[in-house]
Protein backbone atom coordinates (compact mmCIF):
# COMPACT_ATOMS: atom_id res chain seq x y z
CA UNK A 1 0.00 0.00 0.00
CA UNK A 2 1.38 3.59 -0.84
CA UNK A 3 1.75 5.73 2.34
CA UNK A 4 1.79 9.56 1.74
CA UNK A 5 5.41 10.72 1.65
CA UNK A 6 4.73 13.37 4.50
CA UNK A 7 3.52 10.69 6.52
CA UNK A 8 7.11 8.58 5.74
CA UNK A 9 8.87 11.62 6.96
CA UNK A 10 7.01 11.72 10.30
CA UNK A 11 7.39 8.32 11.14
CA UNK A 12 10.94 8.67 10.66
CA UNK A 13 11.71 11.12 13.14
CA UNK A 14 8.85 10.49 15.64
CA UNK A 15 9.63 9.08 18.85
CA UNK A 16 6.20 8.99 20.50
CA UNK A 17 3.22 7.32 19.13
CA UNK A 18 -0.81 7.56 20.58
CA UNK A 19 -3.25 5.23 18.94
CA UNK A 20 -6.73 6.65 19.53
CA UNK A 21 -9.29 3.56 18.66
CA UNK A 22 -12.66 2.64 18.08
CA UNK A 23 -15.13 -0.19 17.92
CA UNK A 24 -14.29 -0.67 13.89
CA UNK A 25 -10.82 -2.08 15.19
CA UNK A 26 -12.26 -5.26 16.44
CA UNK A 27 -14.86 -5.22 13.37
CA UNK A 28 -12.23 -7.33 11.79
CA UNK A 29 -12.52 -9.83 15.17
CA UNK A 30 -16.38 -10.29 14.62
CA UNK A 31 -17.45 -7.96 17.21
CA UNK A 32 -20.05 -5.59 15.87
CA UNK A 33 -19.56 -1.52 15.95
CA UNK A 34 -21.81 0.66 17.69
CA UNK A 35 -23.27 3.15 14.81
CA UNK A 36 -23.13 2.07 10.91
CA UNK A 37 -24.91 0.36 8.47
CA UNK A 38 -24.71 -3.27 11.02
CA UNK A 39 -24.21 -1.38 14.34
CA UNK A 40 -25.37 -2.98 17.26
CA UNK A 41 -27.00 0.63 18.09
CA UNK A 42 -29.42 0.83 14.79
CA UNK A 43 -31.54 -2.02 16.74
CA UNK A 44 -31.82 -0.02 20.17
CA UNK A 45 -30.66 3.14 21.29
CA UNK A 46 -27.86 3.66 23.39
CA UNK A 47 -30.07 5.41 25.63
CA UNK A 48 -31.82 2.31 26.54
CA UNK A 49 -29.31 0.40 27.27
CA UNK A 50 -25.91 2.03 28.15
CA UNK A 51 -26.83 4.32 31.09
CA UNK A 52 -27.44 3.52 34.56
CA UNK A 53 -31.06 4.73 34.88
CA UNK A 54 -31.64 2.49 31.83
CA UNK A 55 -29.82 -0.51 34.36
CA UNK A 56 -32.35 0.96 37.53
CA UNK A 57 -35.46 0.64 35.46
CA UNK A 58 -34.57 -2.50 33.35
CA UNK A 59 -31.55 -4.24 34.93
CA UNK A 60 -32.49 -7.56 33.20
CA UNK A 61 -32.58 -6.26 29.92
CA UNK A 62 -29.14 -4.74 30.36
CA UNK A 63 -27.81 -7.28 31.78
CA UNK A 64 -28.42 -9.63 29.25
CA UNK A 65 -27.05 -7.35 26.59
CA UNK A 66 -24.19 -7.04 28.26
CA UNK A 67 -23.67 -10.77 28.47
CA UNK A 68 -24.65 -11.23 24.43
CA UNK A 69 -21.63 -8.71 24.57
CA UNK A 70 -19.01 -10.89 26.17
CA UNK A 71 -20.22 -14.19 24.53
CA UNK A 72 -19.17 -12.24 21.72
CA UNK A 73 -15.79 -11.06 22.98
CA UNK A 74 -15.60 -14.68 24.66
CA UNK A 75 -14.81 -16.31 21.47
CA UNK A 76 -12.79 -13.56 19.84
CA UNK A 77 -9.60 -12.94 19.35
CA UNK A 78 -7.08 -10.08 18.53
CA UNK A 79 -6.68 -9.17 14.95
CA UNK A 80 -3.75 -7.91 12.84
CA UNK A 81 -4.42 -4.52 13.33
CA UNK A 82 -3.86 -4.68 17.37
CA UNK A 83 -1.07 -6.96 16.68
CA UNK A 84 0.69 -4.43 14.83
CA UNK A 85 0.07 -1.90 17.04
CA UNK A 86 1.32 -3.59 19.51
CA UNK A 87 4.55 -4.85 17.39
CA UNK A 88 4.76 -0.24 17.23
CA UNK A 89 6.16 -0.87 20.78
CA UNK A 90 9.41 -2.42 19.26
CA UNK A 91 10.42 0.94 17.10
CA UNK A 92 9.29 3.85 18.86
CA UNK A 93 10.48 5.44 22.68
CA UNK A 94 6.61 5.75 23.59
CA UNK A 95 4.07 4.50 22.18
CA UNK A 96 0.11 4.71 24.05
CA UNK A 97 -2.98 3.11 23.00
CA UNK A 98 -5.97 5.43 24.15
CA UNK A 99 -8.92 3.15 23.57
CA UNK A 100 -12.80 3.27 23.76
CA UNK A 101 -13.52 -0.28 23.67
CA UNK A 102 -13.97 -2.24 26.57
CA UNK A 103 -13.13 -5.63 24.90
CA UNK A 104 -9.28 -5.92 26.11
CA UNK A 105 -8.36 -7.04 23.01
CA UNK A 106 -5.13 -4.25 22.94
CA UNK A 107 -3.83 -6.38 26.07
CA UNK A 108 -4.90 -9.77 24.69
CA UNK A 109 -2.50 -8.68 21.47
CA UNK A 110 0.21 -7.40 23.86
CA UNK A 111 -0.21 -3.84 23.98
CA UNK A 112 1.78 -2.49 27.45
CA UNK A 113 0.43 0.89 27.62
CA UNK A 114 -3.65 0.74 27.36
CA UNK A 115 -5.91 3.39 28.34
CA UNK A 116 -9.38 2.10 28.82
CA UNK A 117 -11.47 5.60 28.57
CA UNK A 118 -14.85 3.60 28.84
CA UNK A 119 -14.01 0.97 31.17
CA UNK A 120 -13.88 -2.88 30.71
CA UNK A 121 -16.65 -5.33 30.16
CA UNK A 122 -14.74 -8.23 31.64
CA UNK A 123 -14.59 -6.22 34.79
CA UNK A 124 -18.10 -6.07 37.46
CA UNK A 125 -18.83 -4.54 40.91
CA UNK A 126 -21.63 -4.19 43.06
CA UNK A 127 -23.49 -0.77 42.38
CA UNK A 128 -23.76 -0.47 46.77
CA UNK A 129 -20.40 -1.41 48.10
CA UNK A 130 -18.24 -1.62 44.81
CA UNK A 131 -17.07 -5.10 45.49
CA UNK A 132 -15.61 -6.38 42.18
CA UNK A 133 -16.78 -9.27 40.26
CA UNK A 134 -15.62 -11.73 37.36
CA UNK A 135 -18.74 -13.07 35.61
CA UNK A 136 -18.64 -15.57 33.03
CA UNK A 137 -20.40 -15.02 30.18
CA UNK A 138 -22.53 -17.98 30.20
CA UNK A 139 -24.02 -17.03 33.75
CA UNK A 140 -27.71 -16.73 32.86
CA UNK A 141 -29.21 -14.87 35.73
CA UNK A 142 -29.34 -11.22 37.32
CA UNK A 143 -26.34 -11.67 39.65
CA UNK A 144 -26.66 -9.83 43.37
CA UNK A 145 -23.65 -9.12 45.68
CA UNK A 146 -22.69 -11.77 47.84
CA UNK A 147 -22.18 -9.20 50.55
CA UNK A 148 -24.94 -7.03 51.09
CA UNK A 149 -27.55 -7.94 48.04
CA UNK A 150 -26.75 -5.42 45.82
CA UNK A 151 -27.39 -5.13 42.26
CA UNK A 152 -23.85 -5.94 40.02
CA UNK A 153 -22.91 -3.94 37.15
CA UNK A 154 -20.40 -4.00 34.08
CA UNK A 155 -17.35 -1.44 34.61
CA UNK A 156 -18.17 0.25 31.78
CA UNK A 157 -18.80 4.15 31.49
CA UNK A 158 -22.25 4.58 30.41
CA UNK A 159 -23.75 7.99 29.08
CA UNK A 160 -23.90 10.84 31.74
CA UNK A 161 -21.10 9.16 33.87
CA UNK A 162 -17.69 10.42 33.86
CA UNK A 163 -14.43 8.78 32.46
CA UNK A 164 -11.97 7.26 34.65
CA UNK A 165 -10.24 10.50 35.57
CA UNK A 166 -6.55 9.51 36.05
CA UNK A 167 -6.74 7.16 32.51
CA UNK A 168 -7.80 10.19 30.88
CA UNK A 169 -5.31 12.63 32.25
CA UNK A 170 -2.54 10.12 30.75
CA UNK A 171 -4.36 9.87 27.64
CA UNK A 172 -4.44 13.30 27.47
CA UNK A 173 -0.92 13.76 28.35
CA UNK A 174 0.17 11.27 25.66
CA UNK A 175 -1.34 12.89 23.16
CA UNK A 176 0.19 16.26 23.93
CA UNK A 177 3.10 14.67 23.76
CA UNK A 178 2.78 13.13 21.00
CA UNK A 179 4.52 13.17 16.99
CA UNK A 180 1.94 11.26 15.70
CA UNK A 181 -1.87 10.58 16.61
CA UNK A 182 -3.26 7.73 14.45
CA UNK A 183 -6.73 7.76 14.76
CA UNK A 184 -8.29 4.26 13.56
CA UNK A 185 -11.92 2.35 13.80
CA UNK A 186 -14.00 5.21 15.53
CA UNK A 187 -16.91 7.85 14.67
CA UNK A 188 -15.20 10.28 16.28
CA UNK A 189 -18.55 11.04 18.28
CA UNK A 190 -18.78 10.10 22.17
CA UNK A 191 -17.14 13.20 24.40
CA UNK A 192 -14.99 13.34 26.27
CA UNK A 193 -12.74 10.52 24.63
CA UNK A 194 -13.17 12.31 21.43
CA UNK A 195 -11.25 15.20 22.82
CA UNK A 196 -8.08 13.22 22.62
CA UNK A 197 -7.21 13.55 18.80
CA UNK A 198 -8.33 17.23 18.94
CA UNK A 199 -5.51 17.77 22.30
CA UNK A 200 -2.96 15.73 20.00
CA UNK A 201 -3.42 18.36 16.94
CA UNK A 202 -3.73 21.15 19.42
CA UNK A 203 -0.30 20.20 20.57
CA UNK A 204 1.20 20.05 17.02
CA UNK A 205 1.24 16.10 16.62
CA UNK A 206 0.30 14.70 12.98
CA UNK A 207 -2.93 13.81 12.67
CA UNK A 208 -3.99 10.14 10.60
CA UNK A 209 -7.64 8.83 10.57
CA UNK A 210 -7.83 5.07 9.40
CA UNK A 211 -11.37 4.15 8.38
CA UNK A 212 -13.50 2.75 6.18
CA UNK A 213 -15.62 5.83 5.95
CA UNK A 214 -14.97 9.60 6.37
CA UNK A 215 -16.66 10.55 9.76
CA UNK A 216 -16.88 13.87 11.89
CA UNK A 217 -12.73 14.58 12.50
CA UNK A 218 -11.74 13.90 8.95
CA UNK A 219 -12.01 17.12 8.19
CA UNK A 220 -9.36 17.91 11.05
CA UNK A 221 -6.60 15.16 10.12
CA UNK A 222 -3.23 15.35 8.30
CA UNK A 223 -3.89 12.32 6.62
CA UNK A 224 -6.98 10.47 5.84
CA UNK A 225 -6.30 6.55 5.29
CA UNK A 226 -9.53 4.83 3.82
CA UNK A 227 -9.25 1.59 4.33
CA UNK A 228 -9.80 -1.77 7.00
CA UNK A 229 -7.43 -0.84 10.17
CA UNK A 230 -6.24 -4.51 9.81
CA UNK A 231 -4.84 -4.20 6.47
CA UNK A 232 -3.49 -0.54 7.00
CA UNK A 233 -2.04 -0.55 9.97
CA UNK A 234 0.07 -3.86 9.32
CA UNK A 235 1.09 -1.92 6.16
CA UNK A 236 2.49 1.23 8.36
CA UNK A 237 4.22 -1.47 10.48
CA UNK A 238 5.43 -2.78 7.41
CA UNK A 239 7.13 0.68 6.15
CA UNK A 240 8.51 1.26 9.83
CA UNK A 241 10.37 -1.66 9.84
CA UNK A 242 11.71 -0.86 6.30
CA UNK A 243 12.97 2.36 7.33
CA UNK A 244 14.14 1.21 10.52
CA UNK A 245 16.69 -1.86 9.08
C1 LIG B 1 -20.11 12.32 30.10
C2 LIG B 1 -19.51 2.19 27.05
C3 LIG B 1 -20.81 13.85 31.72
C4 LIG B 1 -20.10 0.92 27.38
C5 LIG B 1 -20.10 4.10 25.72
C6 LIG B 1 -26.31 14.52 27.29
C7 LIG B 1 -26.24 14.01 28.59
C8 LIG B 1 -25.06 13.50 29.12
C9 LIG B 1 -23.93 13.46 28.33
C10 LIG B 1 -24.04 13.94 27.02
C11 LIG B 1 -25.20 14.49 26.50
N1 LIG B 1 -24.95 14.85 25.20
C12 LIG B 1 -23.68 14.58 24.89
C13 LIG B 1 -23.14 14.03 25.99
C14 LIG B 1 -21.85 13.52 26.12
C15 LIG B 1 -21.95 12.02 25.85
C16 LIG B 1 -21.77 11.89 24.36
O1 LIG B 1 -20.68 12.11 23.89
N2 LIG B 1 -22.86 11.60 23.62
C17 LIG B 1 -22.73 11.55 22.17
C18 LIG B 1 -23.21 10.20 21.64
C19 LIG B 1 -23.55 12.71 21.61
N3 LIG B 1 -20.85 11.43 26.60
C20 LIG B 1 -21.07 10.91 27.81
O2 LIG B 1 -22.15 10.76 28.32
C21 LIG B 1 -19.80 10.53 28.53
N4 LIG B 1 -19.88 11.03 29.89
O3 LIG B 1 -20.14 13.18 29.27
O4 LIG B 1 -20.37 12.54 31.41
C22 LIG B 1 -20.35 14.12 33.07
C23 LIG B 1 -19.38 15.08 33.27
C24 LIG B 1 -18.97 15.35 34.55
C25 LIG B 1 -19.52 14.66 35.64
C26 LIG B 1 -20.47 13.64 35.41
C27 LIG B 1 -20.89 13.36 34.13
C28 LIG B 1 -19.66 9.01 28.61
C29 LIG B 1 -19.50 8.47 27.20
C30 LIG B 1 -19.24 6.97 27.28
C31 LIG B 1 -20.47 6.25 26.80
N5 LIG B 1 -20.19 4.82 26.79
N6 LIG B 1 -20.02 2.79 25.82
C32 LIG B 1 -20.35 0.04 26.23
O5 LIG B 1 -19.48 -0.07 25.34
O6 LIG B 1 -21.43 -0.57 26.26
S1 LIG B 1 -20.09 4.85 24.21
C33 LIG B 1 -19.80 3.82 22.91
O7 LIG B 1 -19.42 4.70 21.83
C34 LIG B 1 -18.61 2.87 23.05
O8 LIG B 1 -17.82 3.07 24.20
C35 LIG B 1 -17.78 3.21 21.84
O9 LIG B 1 -16.49 2.91 22.04
C36 LIG B 1 -18.04 4.66 21.75
C37 LIG B 1 -17.60 5.32 20.49
O10 LIG B 1 -18.08 4.57 19.41
P1 LIG B 1 -16.96 4.06 18.36
O11 LIG B 1 -15.97 3.25 19.10
O12 LIG B 1 -16.47 5.21 17.57
O13 LIG B 1 -17.80 3.05 17.48
P2 LIG B 1 -18.80 3.42 16.28
O14 LIG B 1 -19.60 2.21 15.98
O15 LIG B 1 -19.49 4.72 16.59
O16 LIG B 1 -17.84 3.72 15.04
C38 LIG B 1 -17.08 2.66 14.47
C39 LIG B 1 -16.20 3.31 13.40
O17 LIG B 1 -15.35 2.31 12.87
C40 LIG B 1 -17.01 3.87 12.24
O18 LIG B 1 -16.47 5.15 11.90
C41 LIG B 1 -16.73 2.87 11.09
O19 LIG B 1 -16.70 3.52 9.83
C42 LIG B 1 -15.36 2.37 11.45
N7 LIG B 1 -15.02 1.02 11.01
C43 LIG B 1 -15.85 -0.06 10.88
N8 LIG B 1 -15.11 -1.14 10.48
C44 LIG B 1 -13.81 -0.71 10.37
C45 LIG B 1 -13.75 0.66 10.69
N9 LIG B 1 -12.61 1.37 10.66
C46 LIG B 1 -11.47 0.71 10.30
N10 LIG B 1 -11.44 -0.62 9.99
C47 LIG B 1 -12.59 -1.35 10.01
N11 LIG B 1 -12.55 -2.66 9.67
ZN1 LIG C 1 -22.35 -5.22 47.51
Amino acid sequence: MELKEEFIEKLKSAKSIVFFTGAGISAESGIPTFRGKDGIWNKLKPEELANFNAFLRNPDMVWEWYQYRRQIIHDTKPNAGHFAMAEFEKYFDDVTVVTQNVDNLHRRAGSSNVFELHGNIERNYCIDCSEPYYIKSDEESLPKCKICGGLIRPDVVWFGEMLPQEAFAKSEKAAADSDICIIAGTSAVVYPAAYIPLTARDAGSYLVEINVAPTEISGLVNYSVRGKSGEVVPAILEAVKEMKK
